[in-house]
């Protein structure tokens, strides 16, 4: 059975009841409880086992391709096997009760739109996605059974790279600006499973404060944010969101 959560915040239900806008940023906690590992925890988190400049910079493909290439294609395996979690479902679920929703994501594993979300915004791209290195053309057709990982383009015969955003790399135009403007009008921001270390996705809730939104932290630990946030939630989103979501619905048993 799943473990209880403390009723939510009367008066968080009632602003998230009253809200016309609310923007949601989520980062690899909440997909944590699905089986894909975050990045930054301590004793599970992907950089405590990899180095990050050796993986996820345009220098680290430059130096060694395949290592890169490998790395992502294990990951892509993985996301192919894991499920939407309670956290993502509540999330699609508290989409369709707000006039202006927009779920932000750090996240690459698509695991949101698998659970039912519709209105996603995909920071850090996608890593079921490829494109040409050199062109960035979108390429549909490739096969991570090539002996000579990474395939290389058809057209320009550069080496094919995950559809993800490195470090040092801009953020897509379009999914910034999309984020920024959501962030800027809303009522209220979850802000869910980050460590709200990573710009500038970073920014966003700093930008909903400025801009007069509640700010609301659904996280197992403390962040920078946690200090600035009208409200930390503690405990795993697929524990802590569902119960929200219940209680903004009005279930009987989780109306505080
Ligand atoms: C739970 C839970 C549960 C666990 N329930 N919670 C110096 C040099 C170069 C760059 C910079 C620099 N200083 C600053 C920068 C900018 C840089 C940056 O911010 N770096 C900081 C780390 C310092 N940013 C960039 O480079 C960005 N681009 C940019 O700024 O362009 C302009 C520029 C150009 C040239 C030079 C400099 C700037 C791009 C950032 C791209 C990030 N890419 C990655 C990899 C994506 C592909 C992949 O998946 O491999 O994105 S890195 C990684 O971090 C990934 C994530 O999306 C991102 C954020 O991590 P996230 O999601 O917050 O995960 P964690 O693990 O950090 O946190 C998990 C949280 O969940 C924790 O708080 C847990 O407690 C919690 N949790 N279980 C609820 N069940």
């Amino acid at each position: 059975m799943a473990a209880a959560s403390p009723p939510p915040p009367v008066q968080l239900v009632a602003a998230l009841r009253a809200a016309r806008r609310v923007a949601v940023l989520t980062g690899a906690g909440v997909s944590a409880e699905s089986g894909v590992p975050t990045f930054r925890d301590a004793q599970t988190g992907l950089w405590a086992e990899f180095d990050p400049l050796e993986l996820a910079t345009p220098a680290a493909f430059a130096r060694n391709p395949r290592r890169v290439w490998d790395w992502y294609a294990m990951r892509r395996d993985m996301v192919g096997r894991v499920a939407p979690n309670p956290a993502h479902v509540a999330l699609a679920d508290l989409e369709k009760r707000i006039p202006e929703f927009l779920l932000v994501t750090q996240n690459v594993d698509g695991l949101h739109q698998r659970a039912g979300s519709r209105r996603v915004v995909e920071l850090h791209g996608n890593i079921t996605r490829v494109r040409c290195s050199r062109e960035g053309t979108p390429v549909f057709r490739w096969s991570d059974d090539d002996v000579d990982a990474p395939p290389r383009c058809a057209s320009c015969g550069a080496f094919l790279r995950p559809d993800v955003v490195w470090f040092e790399e801009m953020l897509p135009a379009d999914a910034l600006g999309a984020a920024e403007d959501a962030a800027s009008r809303c009522d209220v921001l979850l802000v869910v499973g980050t460590s709200a270390e990573v710009y500038p996705a970073a920014a966003l809730p700093i930008l909903a404060r400025r801009r007069g939104a509640l700010v609301v932290e659904v996280n197992t630990e403390t962040t920078p944010l946690s200090a600035q946030a009208d409200y930390a939630l503690r405990g795993p989103a697929g524990v802590v969101l569902p119960a929200l979501v219940a209680a903004v619905r009005g279930d009987a048993a989780s109306t505080p």
